[in-house]
């Protein structure tokens, strides 16, 4: 563990702690930013009203468009006064969202980030390669920062000129691979092309997130990078990477409560939802000083449990993240993830890990049709017949998710690799 007193704190003093730290960032937000004085007065409710963190259920949520209604500084309690570094998410639709951190909120990142990065197994003699996008994406930066904390030597190659970053890795001695779980598989195709076998690397770890992924997908990279892969999730307005972090255990991904509250809550009627129920995590922060976010709704579907940890850890755990509420395909009145989709198709194993869902519309219904990639041995040994694969394939969709998809099996290599977050689902309803 990195901080043995922080991260294995009894529960009844991580609620006062956290209590009192609600206390005070609920102060400052009501002073500090009209915008949650407007908001909280219209709910008839001030901070002095919350005697206990139950009470916060009685408080207003924020969304991504409030920080958009804002933008850019709206939400900031001081301006650029205290702010050494501004980031930004990509705002494919819209505005995009600037978030911004005073030096004391790129310290905490820090210590977080060693946290999720000492869970994966980093040590001082770590050598840290990291493949997240530097620049406005908070994946670069958020992870150099705790990898220097830990003391670890870091390679800050981010995304792109892959074969270059195999050379890196073998010849520098990787030991810890950051970067998305589709980059990563990425990396381990371009090896196998390089003829490079990955147990000549020194690398041990993978510490992956930014984009959902499933178990069937961990196993796979574990096998073709002979690594252990650990799961990390974050997301900028909270913070970035390190808002929860997969531990030796992997039976979850701890939050840090020291710094945030979670809720869990029923995406339609926003009600609260008892420890272990499925729905949309809350975040609010307690220790940001920048850009405190008060019930910020992730829109990220989880669970979560406060039972202590095999390994110690007694901050609370939420499940691998299953997608986000906009994410998810309505086909025919079914509700689907692709991460379920992934699932599937990685459990049969006949082909690639490789796949993207192409959603449509035809009259009135939705239809979904689910590309995935041959292995260059079925693709060459068309004897065996791809028919009998397709079928399995929707069969397999249909049995577990309840919907019947279209399957067309596509040659390799033709679905296109990614350096950064995975584009999945392609959407074309929209375009109609
Ligand atoms: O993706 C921060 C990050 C960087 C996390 C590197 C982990 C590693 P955003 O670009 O703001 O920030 O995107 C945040 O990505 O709300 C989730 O929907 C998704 N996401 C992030 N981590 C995971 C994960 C970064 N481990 C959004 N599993 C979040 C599933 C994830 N989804």
């Amino acid at each position: 563990m990195w901080n043995q007193r922080c991260e294995s704190m009894p529960r009844e003093q991580l609620s006062r702690l956290q209590f009192l730290r609600l206390k005070q960032t609920l102060e400052a937000v009501y002073q500090l930013v009209p915008y949650y004085q407007q908001i909280f007065r219209k709910a008839g409710v001030e901070p002095g009203d919350i005697r206990s963190l139950d009470d916060l259920a009685g408080l207003p949520f924020t969304v991504k468009d409030n920080l958009r209604e804002n933008y850019p500084f709206g939400l900031f309690t001081n301006g650029l006064n205290e702010v050494v570094r501004l980031h930004s998410s990509s705002g494919t639709t819209g505005l995009p969202t600037v978030v911004g951190y005073t030096r004391n909120d790129l310290e905490v990142w820090a210590e977080l980030m060693a946290r999720a990065l000492s869970g994966a197994g980093a040590v001082h003699d770590s050598v840290v390669h990291i493949a997240y996008g530097y620049g406005l994406f908070t994946g670069g930066l958020g992870v150099h920062y705790g990898a220097e904390r830990i003391g670890a030597t870091v390679v800050p190659v981010s995304g792109g000129q892959t074969r270059r970053q195999v050379r890196m890795m073998k010849d520098l001695g990787t030991t810890l691979l950051a970067c998305t779980p589709s980059y990563a598989l990425n990396i381990a195709e371009t090896m196998m092309e390089m003829e490079i076998d990955p147990g000549e690397l020194a690398l041990s770890s993978g510490l992956f997130g930014a984009e959902p992924w499933s178990n069937n997908m961990r196993k796979i990279i574990e096998e073709k990078l002979q690594i252990s892969a650990f799961d990390i999730y974050g997301l900028s307005e909270v913070m970035g990477p390190g808002v929860a972090y997969e531990c030796p255990a992997k039976e979850g991904l701890h939050l840090p409560e020291d710094h945030f509250i979670a809720e869990i809550i029923d995406p339609v009627s926003g009600a609260v939802l008892p420890e272990g129920a499925t729905g949309e995590l809350v975040i609010t922060t307690i220790t940001k000083e920048a850009l405190p976010v008060i019930r910020y709704r992730t829109r990220d579907i989880t669970a979560l449990t406060r039972e202590t940890c095999s390994c110690g850890r007694t901050h609370l755990r939420i499940n691998k993240i299953s997608g986000r509420t906009d994410d998810m395909l309505i086909i025919r009145g079914v509700n689907v993830f692709p991460s379920q989709v992934e699932s599937i198709l990685l459990e049969i194993g006949e082909t690639e890990p490789h796949y993207q869902l192409v959603v449509d519309r035809e009259g009135a219904l939705d239809t979904l049709e689910i590309r995935v990639e041959l292995t260059e041995q079925m693709f060459s040994d068309k004897v065996k017949g791809l028919e009998g694969l397709e079928k399995l394939v929707r069969e397999e969709i249909y049995n577990l998710l309840g919907i019947s998809a279209r399957v067309k099996l596509v040659e390799p290599k033709t679905i296109p690799r990614s350096d950064g977050k995975a584009q999945r689902v392609i959407d074309r309803r929209q375009q109609r």
